[in-house]
């Protein structure tokens, strides 16, 4: 009886600290709205072994101009197991196309990842997206889309 409201007891913990770290990324995806912050568009595909994930992140000024010569540095992490991973952040290249910068991480599995960003130079922000990484068959590339709220 005792152990089993221990491990109940822990788990509401772990679930308070796992949705307290979802409120700090909304509020700090809120805060861009209001302070100069770059807006940040994220897309990703992931594919092989890995997988791969491959994310290409168009960054705007707040006048909506495309934000050129920036540093973006993208990490990854699993929300659903904070400690599991070690995933090695990578630095974005430009692509070419204003605005635009890409990088591409090794990740350990299939699920839902946070996806850390880093912006620094001409404008600073922090803020993580969480997308859905699928199984994606042979050479094919997928989308990993925007993961629903709750998603695991
Ligand atoms: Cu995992």
């Amino acid at each position: 009886m005792k152990p089993s409201m221990n491990h109940t007891r822990t788990i509401a913990a772990l679930v308070s600290l796992i949705t307290g770290a979802t409120g700090a990324t909304l509020s700090t995806t809120a805060g861009a709205q209001g302070s100069g912050r770059p807006q940040v568009d994220l897309q990703c595909l992931s594919y092989g072994m890995g997988p791969m994930l491959e994310c290409t992140i168009d960054l705007k000024r707040r006048d909506g101009t495309p934000l050129d010569g920036a540093q973006v540095t993208l990490g990854a992490l699993m929300p659903s197991m904070p400690m599991a991973h070690t995933v090695k952040p990578m630095k974005a290249t430009a692509t070419g196309k204003p605005g635009q910068y890409r990088a591409t991480l090794e990740l350990e599995m299939l699920g839902v990842w946070a996806v850390d960003i880093d912006i620094s130079g001409p404008a600073r922000d922090k803020l993580a997206r969480n997308v859905t990484v699928g199984e994606c068959k042979g050479n094919d590339r997928c989308a990993a889309p925007p993961a629903k709220p709750g998603a695991r």
